[in-house]
């Protein structure tokens, strides 16, 4: 769809779902104005002329009363979608919001699907493929890491590289085509040496682009599981036990002082198992060596994608698991094991420790690491809690492959060229593998990407983005 052609205007709240200081509307499209006239009343007297911005209080009228609002409005084009945008930003309880969309929505505004108002934005040239994703990556990145790679992304870093590597391969295309119209006889003509040449130094930019995405994303791309719970619960047991590493185990409490990892097999997909020392201030002792065990700990816990959380099946039932809980970093999704249940005295927990560990299954999982009892159904939990939670999970594993292998497919390209060149296939047919590896790289800004891979990306995002 070309700029500028008319199409349904589109709403959605764009601030994150449940009560909030404040609550965000967002409407994109050529009805933005006639449908803040309806809900402002006279006040959208002050919506300024095209392609201009502004800011300005008012009241939102929903139909049944009205709310005091401040407007944002940004005229086509200079908006994130390239056509009229109005932020409605209302006081944030999710009632007041639901009925103020309700009546956008009652005055013709249809609401948005995932992502489409960037969607918007990459369709009306405002932002190519590769930073759409990386503003998905922004929303759902949770990690300090996660946000500078997606940065990184959104600055245009892999664009960047592309653009000199297209215009080499177009060049070397370019030759191609022009020795065509030598004779065959006349090899001397054809720049057989310069050909190769090329064609080298276009696998050596794509390897560097590559480089370039694995550095990006490889902290992102695998997924980190860090054991956590007071000493001696059995975490360093479990850590040998899954990835099949030989870590110092003993019953004395504090064995582990540094941060162990490991590969570990988890279904189809690697992650990465972190083993941290038991927190010492659950144990009551308090040394310098346990308070720098602690912070290493502690900074391993908030770059994690999932807590394993080690809770000892004989402790004393007196024993306070709330003082653990607030250890743990909010918003990291947290799996509850009950460990050692082998051992003589291990007993069943009871209902406070039952809720406190069943974040978000039926209770914790009972493992032994020494019996090797419940391994299984904890890998298969960790599996569940890794892939199968909705869109937003995953989301850089999964841009980080589209990437990396539109980049191998171009270099493959590439290098088939290369062979082809060397023994003597027609210089009209290497022109035309060649044009593969500039298609390959096409996909990556999505010059050249189908309705249906769009659809996926941008079925990622959340709501209002
Ligand atoms: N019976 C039994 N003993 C276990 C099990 N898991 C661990 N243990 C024992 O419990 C003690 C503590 O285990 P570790 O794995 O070192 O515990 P940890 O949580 O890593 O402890 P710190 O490193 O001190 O924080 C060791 O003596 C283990 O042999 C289990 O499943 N069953
Ligand atoms: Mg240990």
């Amino acid at each position: 769809m070309s700029v500028g052609e008319t199409r349904d205007t589109i709403v959605a709240v764009a601030s994150p779902p449940g009560p909030g200081r404040r609550g965000i509307l967002r409407v994109s499209g050529t009805g933005a104005r006639g449908l803040s006239e309806a809900v402002l009343g006279s006040a959208a007297q002050a919506i300024p002329g095209p392609g201009q911005r502004a800011w300005f209080e008012a009241e939102f009228f929903d139909g049944t009363g009205s709310q005091p609002v401040l407007v944002l409005w940004m005229g086509a084009p200079r908006s994130y979608t390239r056509e009229d945008v109005v932020e409605f930003h209302l006081p944030g309880s999710p009632p007041l919001l639901q009925c103020a969309l309700a009546r956008l929505v009652a005055l013709g505004a249809r609401p948005a699907h995932r992502g489409e108002f960037t969607r918007r934005a990459f369709e009306n040239g405002r932002i190519d493929l590769s930073r759409a994703e990386a503003i998905c990556e922004l929303v759902a990145a949770g990690t300090d890491s996660e946000r500078r790679a997606a940065i990184e992304l959104l600055g245009g870093g892999l664009s960047r590289r592309l653009v000199p590597l297209r215009e080499a391969l177009d060049g070397i295309r370019a030759l191609l085509e022009a020795s065509l119209d030598f004779d065959v006889e006349d090899t001397g003509h054809v720049p057989t040496e310069e050909l190769l040449l090329g064609l080298d130094a276009a696998t050596e930019g794509l390897d560097r682009a590559l480089a370039f995405e694995v550095r990006r994303q490889a902290p992102t791309a695998l997924p980190r599981v860090v054991l956590f719970g007071a000493p001696n619960a059995g975490k360093s047991s479990l850590f040998n036990a899954l990835a099949g590493e030989r870590a110092l185990v003993s019953d004395e409490a504090g064995t582990t002082r540094d941060v162990l990892r490991a590969l570990w097999r988890v279904g189809e997909n690697d992650v990465l198992l972190v083993d941290t020392a038991g927190f010492a201030g659950l144990s009551g002792r308090k040394e310098r060596l346990d308070a720098l065990a602690r912070e290493r700990a502690e900074s391993e816990l908030e770059s994690a994608s999932l807590v394993l959380w080690v809770v000892d099946a004989c402790r004393d039932p007196a024993a306070e698991l709330g003082t653990e809980r607030r250890l743990l970093p909010g918003g990291v999704p947290v799996l509850g094991l009950w460990s050692r249940i082998d051992r003589p005295g291990a007993r069943e927990p009871n209902e406070a420790e039952r809720s406190l560990l069943a974040a978000s299954q039926a209770g914790p999982l009972e493992v032994s690491a020494s019996r090797g009892l419940g391994l299984g159904a904890l890998t298969r939990a960790v599996e569940r809690a890794l892939w199968d939670t909705g869109a937003e999970a995953g989301v850089a594993r999964e841009l980080f492959v589209r990437h990396r292998e539109a980049l191998a497919a171009a270099r493959a390209r590439v290098a088939e060229a290369r062979a082809e060149l060397l023994a003597g296939v027609a210089l009209d047919l290497v022109a035309e593998t060649l044009r593969g590896a500039t298609a390959a790289l096409d996909e990556i800004e999505g010059h050249t990407s189908s309705e249906d891979l769009l659809d996926r990306i941008f079925a990622r995002f959340c709501l209002g983005k």
